[in-house]
């Protein structure tokens, strides 16, 4: 790592910060691979760099159609929490929980994960009904959650309106552990980690094919710069696992959906944790720069433009100014919307696939940022010990053929 002294720095910052080494190579491809991860999201790179880290896979390519995080990991609102309702999910997210607690010092990289707690308001006696089987559940679980009387909600966040509004608050779930990450330098810390062990990141290199050896085998990939041979492939492209997965003739039970974000100018620190509402389909944080950071829902049709309705991000800012009448008086800078990938039962799926060598990470929809080291590292374990890892043992494509599913529509937050 280079170390400067701060008079260096700051030489360094006048004279346009010449001589900073890039965090990672702009890797050219390599003919062939031990395992080629498609999409340089935080899951991607990730993955590769718990197969180098932990599997000891090092002859490993990255390959990403666009920029690393320039998908759903750079443009996501960051919220982290681990209160889903059933065990499998519980213990999937906290797996991924307990990885962020740790995730700075095993990267050398500040991702500047803030556990300042996780507010899911209730608005009607159906919303407090569920919150508290939530709560229950997560307890029995060993994932902490604790039920709020409004009181006690507007204790830890004094903006909130819980009364006179249109949708009073009832209660809310409160996950202490919850919080936020820096999003950017979970993919440029993951990335410059993987780098330092060897693996290749190539950007600007679109995957447009699958090809499968004479026995059906998964065995490399047709790019935009050229075919590259692998054994091992795991898809990691979150709103294009379908159309990637399609290139190998694996059909997934997944639709695609805008969803979109925005923030408001910087104010000084005013709010304390993240809120979120289901019932209205807002939530809200303050980023470390004082932005107010604000997603909405889902569009309601199915589509691969990173842009959605502004109906959509209007209804999510009414919702804010209702629970927070004091934001009535902010501008908002800009929106900007990712590709959300949807399964029927709102969970993902980590698995191997029907063709041998081939591993797909995809699902996530609304929520996989704080998933990210959850599932890369169970990602690099599925393809580095061709089995999956119990915990993701239940989160394969065929529970949607068979029956298993893993309903957590009420805990992934965002209608979709
Ligand atoms: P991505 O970061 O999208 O990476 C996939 C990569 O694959 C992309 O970089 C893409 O360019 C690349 N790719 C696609 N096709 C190809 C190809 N043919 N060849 C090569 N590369 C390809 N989750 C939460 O947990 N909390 C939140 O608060 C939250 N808020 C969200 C708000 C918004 C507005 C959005 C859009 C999403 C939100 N999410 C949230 C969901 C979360 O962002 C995603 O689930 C997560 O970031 C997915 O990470 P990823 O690495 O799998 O995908
Ligand atoms: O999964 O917590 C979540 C979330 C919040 C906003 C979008 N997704």
């Amino acid at each position: 790592m280079q170390r400067f002294s701060g008079l260096s720095l700051i030489r360094r910052g006048l004279t346009g910060q010449r001589g900073w080494q890039p965090q990672w190579r702009q890797a050219e491809p390599k003919a062939a691979y031990d395992a080629i991860i498609v999409g340089g999201g935080g899951h991607g790179l990730g993955a590769a760099f718990y197969l180098a880290k932990e599997h000891g896979l090092t002859r490993v390519a990255v390959v990403e159609k666009g920029w690393i995080g320039g998908g759903n990991t750079g443009r996501n609102t960051t919220i982290i929490r681990s209160n889903y309702l059933f065990d499998e999910s519980a213990a999937l997210y906290d797996h991924s929980v307990q990885l962020w607690e740790g995730l700075s010092q095993v990267l050398n990289y500040n991702v500047m994960f803030s556990q300042r707690g996780v507010m899911m308001l209730a608005h009607t006696v159906h919303d407090v009904q569920v919150s508290q089987r939530h709560v229950h559940a997560n307890r029995a679980n060993g994932v902490d959650n604790e039920w709020l009387t409004p009181e006690e909600a507007r204790a830890i966040c004094p903006l909130l309106q819980t009364d006179d509004i249109r949708y009073p608050v009832l209660g809310a779930a409160f996950q202490r552990r919850g919080g936020t990450a820096r999003h950017d330098a979970v993919a440029w810390g993951f990335a410059r980690a993987a780098n330092a062990l060897g693996v290749d990141i190539i950007e600007n290199c679109e995957v447009t094919g699958i090809r499968r050896d004479s026995h059906g085998a998964a065995c490399g990939i047709e790019t935009t710069r050229g075919f590259i041979s692998a054994p091992r492939i795991g898809v990691s492209a979150a709103g294009h696992s379908s159309v990637i997965m399609k290139m190998a003739g694996v059909e997934l039970p997944i639709e695609s959906y805008p969803l979109q974000a925005l923030v408001s100018e910087p104010v000084k620190p005013i709010f304390p944790c993240v809120v979120m509402s289901n019932t209205i389909h807002a939530y809200i944080s303050q980023s470390d720069k004082g932005e107010m950071v604000i997603g909405a829902g889902t569009d309601a049709y199915t589509s691969y433009t990173q842009r959605g309705g502004l109906h959509i991000s209007r209804h999510a800012i009414e919702a804010i100014c209702e629970l927070f009448p004091m934001f009535r008086r902010l501008r908002m800078m800009r929106n900007w919307g990712g590709i959300v990938d949807v399964t029927p039962d709102r969970s993902p799926i980590i698995a191997k696939t029907p063709v041998p060598g081939l591993y797909v990470n995809c699902g996530w929809g609304t929520g996989g940022f704080k998933a990210t080291p959850g599932a890369a590292h169970l990602l690099a374990w599925t393809i580095a010990r061709d089995a999956p890892h119990p915990i993701n043992a239940p989160f394969t494509i065929e529970r949607f053929r068979d029956g298993n599913l893993i309903d957590e529509a009420a805990a992934a937050a965002v209608a979709h």
